[in-house]
């Protein structure tokens, strides 16, 4: 079974982390898989004294590096009911943190750091295998998971060249708690278009309106007819924390990126009739190497069992309400376009609701068949079916723009500059170089949509 190693920055990095560790034992205690090699994906075997009548979750850990440049929340995991997951080799963590800079992440950190973090991967890769592929986590706006997390993402680029790269980061609302997060954003963005090789956006504001929506379906319905199990539980792919009283907030915003996390690695992990490896997903959806942003969806989200049919389902996964990053799709053209299903839905389920859909949605004329679809048997907990989309489109171009003249806002003015340029070989020329990179970006997604036109036009002189 092929391996991937966490690598989870900063404050945000590490809790969704934490939300994905227990969401994935939730996983595998719930479908009774608990044999050390069904779990190597995510687990390492570690030495115990007494090997009879050991709860194999006892003789795991983790893989995962954990980094944080202050170290509240990681002390908080090491506290909590994860903490024998994970070992103290496997953490870095510093006193002061990057105070939402970017500069002190990337330059200051990055460079303190390098060595050490090297190491550990390296050790970390040791113990797998066959290593598949690296996921980062990490949060765009503030200073250690943008910053320092986008370093680590080139470290690994150097170092591990052939092993891919899926970064998912959470970007900050248009009105961010903090105040630098569109410097931070677009500098972090440049590394991710020159050192990831899928990137899967998420977008806070957009997770927190799920999640009250998702709770106000909740409190209409107290007595919880929707739920499998007769318990609280929505029809809904966020799931349940095991311990409600201990839930901290983004606990529920994270739950939906930890989520898409499980399902994107689910073929990887459980018999499926039509698996898809990661490796796929980057062949087949990233057609050119920095237009590698896939925008995720998930269904269902807000309804209830029994009403949930598949088709339903997958006309949601093509609505803005079930996007979590918002992208209009009808204002933009897809370059390929991913369904990863689970529980019981069958290849042709997927295949007439394609036929039913395709009409509303515009794929480039060189990948009208664009289309990449993986099915899982095994269905995520609470749920009887479920999909993740995953569609690399020109309208992501929408949020790249708006946090284009955010930047600008400040950028213009040149405010709070200088907290960024005093940290030492932090360039000036640094916050033009992202700016034209995002510009880039945003650019070529443009043109993706422009080629459409020349060859409509091409097409329809033809016809005419
Ligand atoms: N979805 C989600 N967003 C978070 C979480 N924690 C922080 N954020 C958001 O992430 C951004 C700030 O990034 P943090 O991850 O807190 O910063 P950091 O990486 O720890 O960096 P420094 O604290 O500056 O050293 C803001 O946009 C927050 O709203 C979280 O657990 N989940
Ligand atoms: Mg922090």
């Amino acid at each position: 079974m092929p391996q991937s190693i966490f690598i989870q920055v900063g404050q945000c990095g590490n809790q969704i982390g934490c939300r994905f560790w227990d969401l994935a034992l939730q996983e595998y205690q719930h479908h009774k898989i608990l044999s050390l090699e069904d779990i190597s994906n995510f687990f390492k075997p570690v030495d115990v004294k007494n090997k009879s009548n050991v709860n194999i979750l006892d003789s795991v850990k983790a893989r995962a590096v954990m980094i944080d440049m202050e170290e509240g929340v990681i002390s908080d995991i090491l506290r909590g009911p994860l903490k024998k997951l994970f070992d103290r080799k496997q953490l870095v963590t510093d006193v002061s943190g990057s105070g939402n800079n970017w500069a002190m992440g990337n330059k200051f950190y990055g460079s303190k750091y390098h060595d050490q973090l090297t190491e550990l991967f390296r050790k970390e890769a040791e113990e797998c295998d066959s290593l598949q592929c690296f996921f980062l986590l990490h949060s765009m706006g503030g200073g250690t998971g943008s910053g320092l997390g986008t370093a680590v993402l080139e470290y690994l680029h150097d170092e591990f060249l052939k092993i891919p790269r899926f970064v998912f980061a959470v970007f900050p609302s248009i009105h961010d708690d903090v105040v630098t997060s569109p410097y931070n954003t677009v500098l972090a963005n440049s590394q991710l278009m020159n050192f990831a090789d899928c990137v899967i956006p998420f977008e806070n504001k957009t997770l927190g309106d799920i999640c009250n929506k998702v709770s106000n379906v909740k409190n209409s319905h107290p007595h919880g007819r929707y739920s499998a199990d007769k318990s609280e539980n929505a029809t809904s792919v966020i799931g349940n924390p095991r311990d409600k009283k201990a839930c901290k907030p983004f606990d529920e915003m994270n739950n939906i990126v930890a989520n898409t996390i499980l399902n994107l690695t689910c073929s990887s992990r459980f018999p499926g009739s039509l698996n898809v490896d990661l490796n796929e997903i980057i062949m087949n959806m990233t057609p050119y190497p920095h237009l590698h942003y896939l925008v995720p969806s998930a269904a269902p989200l807000f309804s209830f069992r029994d009403s949930c049919k598949i088709d339903q389902m997958l006309t949601e996964a093509f609505s803005m309400s079930h996007q979590l990053f918002q992208s209009p799709l009808s204002q933009g053209m897809l370059l390929a376009c991913a369904l990863l299903c689970r529980g019981q839905v069958s290849m042709s389920d997927v295949q007439h609701n394609i036929d039913r859909l395709k009409a509303n949605l515009k794929f480039v004329p060189w990948n009208e068949e664009g289309w990449k679809i993986g099915l899982c048997n095994v269905p995520h907990i609470g749920c009887r079916s479920s999909v993740l989309m995953l569609a690399n489109t020109s309208s992501i171009t929408h949020s790249l723009c708006l946090l284009q003249d955010n930047f600008m806002k400040m950028y213009r003015k040149k405010a709070h500059l200088h907290h960024f340029l005093e940290v030492e070989c932090m360039e000036k020329d640094i916050f033009k170089a992202s700016l034209n990179d995002l510009i880039l970006l945003i650019q070529d997604y443009k043109n993706v949509e422009k080629v459409h036109d020349a060859a409509e036009v091409k097409r329809l002189k033809v016809a005419m």
